[in-house]
């Protein structure tokens, strides 16, 4: 059993350290970034089907990304009925429609044109579930009253970066998908006022021909700055 010491009255438990040397420090982290810089978002999906047990794993391991005073303050929905993916795919597609040819201005359509996207959101009926993150803006407690949640984009973000790294360390690829407005997800799940619809991600094999963008990744000079 774990050992619980209390301090001020609330249970704390010894956090299990690391022992990587420094070496090893080097060739994992090295290993690590070779491993995600593989990662990719993929649009053409395979239909073959991904254990539900797989994706509750993914969701636990995006479950466990830090949050606000601890609230966790988000809702993954997994959708894998086709006749739920077929209705947001209308919907979706009724929107980015809209985006694509009045919505969205000429630098934006210019800025997405070497990534080819377009109103077309045929994967959402392919991919075999499509996760739909809610946020939390404030929480029910069991007795009906509302809790606090804080930073609550902070904290989904967060948590939508460790379930790809999940959705790629299972060997899965996935979309970062943001049909705009989408309100209609909480239409179609039935969500309750306090959960807004933060990402959807369609999760699945990618297709058996499959083409991403060339594109090419900053370099370390270009993101980060060492004082
Ligand atoms: N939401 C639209 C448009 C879109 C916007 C950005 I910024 C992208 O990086 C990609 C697409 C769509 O999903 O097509």
């Amino acid at each position: 059993m774990t050992k619980t010491k209390l301090i001020d009255g609330y249970p704390f438990v010894k956090y299990e350290k690391n022992t990587f040397n420094e070496e090893e420090m080097i060739d994992r982290s090295r290993e690590f970034y070779v491993w995600m810089d593989k990662r990719r978002t993929v649009r053409d999906f395979s239909n073959k089907p991904v254990p539900k047990e797989v994706i509750g794993n993914l969701l636990l391991t995006a479950s466990s990304a830090p949050s606000g005073a601890h609230k966790q303050p988000w809702l993954f929905c997994v959708v894998s009925d086709a006749a739920i993916k077929k209705q947001i795919r209308t919907e979706a597609e009724k929107e980015e429609f809209e985006s694509y040819n009045r919505r969205m201005p000429e630098e934006w359509l210019e800025d997405l044109r070497p990534l080819q996207t377009n109103w077309n959101k045929e994967f959402l009926e392919i991919a075999p579930h499509l996760i739909i993150v809610f946020k939390k803006t404030y929480e029910t407690r069991e007795d009906g009253t509302k809790g606090n949640v804080y930073y609550a984009n902070e904290s989904c973000g967060l948590a939508c970066g460790f379930l790809l790294t999940a959705i790629h360390h299972a060997g899965l690829v996935a979309l970062t998908h943001t049909p705009s407005p989408m309100n209609f997800l909480s239409k179609v799940l039935n969500r309750p006022e306090n959960e807004k619809p933060f990402l959807l991600i369609p999760v699945g094999y990618p297709a058996e021909e499959c083409w991403v963008p060339d594109l090419k990744r900053k370099q370390l000079s270009e993101v980060s700055a060492w004082y």
